[in-house]
């Protein structure tokens, strides 16, 4: 059974900054979906052919492709300590296809705060190639629609904790790291 904790929030919250940092501390791996996008868009495999347009213009690469991709990438060896999803779930199908496959158990969930300025904001700044004003637009749009509800998906559980990630990368960090409980 692989222990899992879940990282949710709005693009640009700041998942992907505090789950490299948590997983180094509490040696666990580190598994975010638009890394492993991205990877396959430059080694141009069939899927990141399929996800390049995807990506850049700010929607959602299809479930079944995310899905395969990240089981997959669940049953390596070093997801035995357990694994951060970073960026996964984003669509209640992709939550429930955790929740329906008894190799995993989902410890936490840990939701990112932050308001829309800040998140436009550092999306700017970072200036990935799908961080245009246009695809922030749509990537926004796409957030509330199909992964907002999952914070209410994960609260009925009892899973979930909110945590303002607004403050310095530090800050953030030890208020997560306080929460932990794998
Ligand atoms: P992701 O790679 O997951 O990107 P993200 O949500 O934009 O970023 P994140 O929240 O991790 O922010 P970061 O730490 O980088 O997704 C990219 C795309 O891949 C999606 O649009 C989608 O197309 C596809 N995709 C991914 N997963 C998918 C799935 N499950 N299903 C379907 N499609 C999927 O931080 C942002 C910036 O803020 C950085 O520059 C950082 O330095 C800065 N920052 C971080 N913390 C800060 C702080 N405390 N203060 C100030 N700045 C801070």
């Amino acid at each position: 059974m692989t222990n899992i904790l879940i990282f949710l929030g709005p693009p640009g919250s700041g998942k992907g900054t505090q789950a490299e940092k948590i997983s180094e501390k509490f040696e666990i791996a580190h598994i975010s979906t638009g890394v492993m996008l991205r990877e396959h868009v430059d080694r141009k495999t069939d899927l990141g052919i399929k996800a390049k347009g995807i990506l850049d213009e700010g929607s959602l690469v299809p479930d079944n492709l995310v899905i395969e991709m990240l089981k997959d990438r669940l049953d390596s060896e070093d997801c035995q300590n357990g694994a951060i999803l970073d960026g996964f779930p984003r669509t209640l199908p992709q939550a429930l296809s955790l929740e329906n496959d008894e190799k995993f158990s989902i410890k936490s969930v840990i939701f990112f705060d932050v308001n829309q300025e800040e998140l436009v904001k550092r999306m700017l700044e970072r200036g990935r190639s799908d961080d245009t004003e246009e695809s922030i637009k749509v990537r926004l749009k796409v957030y509330s629609n199909e992964t907002e509800p999952l914070v209410d998906f994960y609260s009925k559980k009892n899973l979930l904790t909110e945590i303002n990630a607004l403050g310095s990368i530090d800050e953030i960090s030890s208020t997560i790291s306080e929460l932990i409980n794998l």
